[in-house]
């Protein structure tokens, strides 16, 4: 296992997943994206854990308790990318290398998706390749942080 402690954060009603609106956000329950994250996490070598919050000071506070534990965060803010400027504050503190995703490609949808709040200060965004852009997420995450290590 590697030095790397990764934190998968999901923002809100992405705990509905797989339950509701299968057409916009597909079948798979975030359990399942959990455990195909927690799969891959042991072929990157990385320890991985996983939380999802409806609360936006729950986020904050898990952002902040991250820090000299956690070197990389994959987020999914939700709704919270398009209104939180807690979040991005909160990260921007934390200084913990970010990379924002989206199961949804959110610059396809309604124009208040269009504007992440988080883009900014995150390392990239992957939006629109349902599981994938978690798994894509993790992926260049790693990537990111192994590159920091060799340099
Ligand atoms: O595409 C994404 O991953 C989003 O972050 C999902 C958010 C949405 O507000 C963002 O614009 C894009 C919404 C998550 C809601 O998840 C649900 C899942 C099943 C049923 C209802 C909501």
């Amino acid at each position: 296992m590697s030095q790397f402690n990764i934190l998968v954060l999901h923002g809100p009603n992405l705990n509905l997943l797989g339950l509701r609106e299968p057409e916009i956000y597909g079948s798979v329950t975030l359990t399942q994206i959990n455990s195909i994250l927690q799969e891959e996490s042991k072929r990157l070598q990385v320890s991985l854990s996983c939380l999802q919050s409806n609360h936006e000071g729950v986020l904050v506070d898990v952002i902040h308790q991250a820090m000299d534990k956690i070197q990389g965060i994959v987020i999914n803010p939700g709704a919270y990318n398009h209104t939180s400027v807690a979040i991005i504050d909160a990260l921007a503190g934390v200084k913990i290398p970010t990379v924002e995703v989206h199961l949804s490609n959110i610059h396809r949808r309604e124009e208040f998706r269009h504007h992440s709040y988080i883009a900014p200060i995150a390392i990239g965004q992957i939006s629109g390749f349902g599981v994938n852009s978690y798994i894509l997420g993790l992926q260049a995450l790693v990537n990111h942080l192994n590159e920091a290590v060799n340099h």
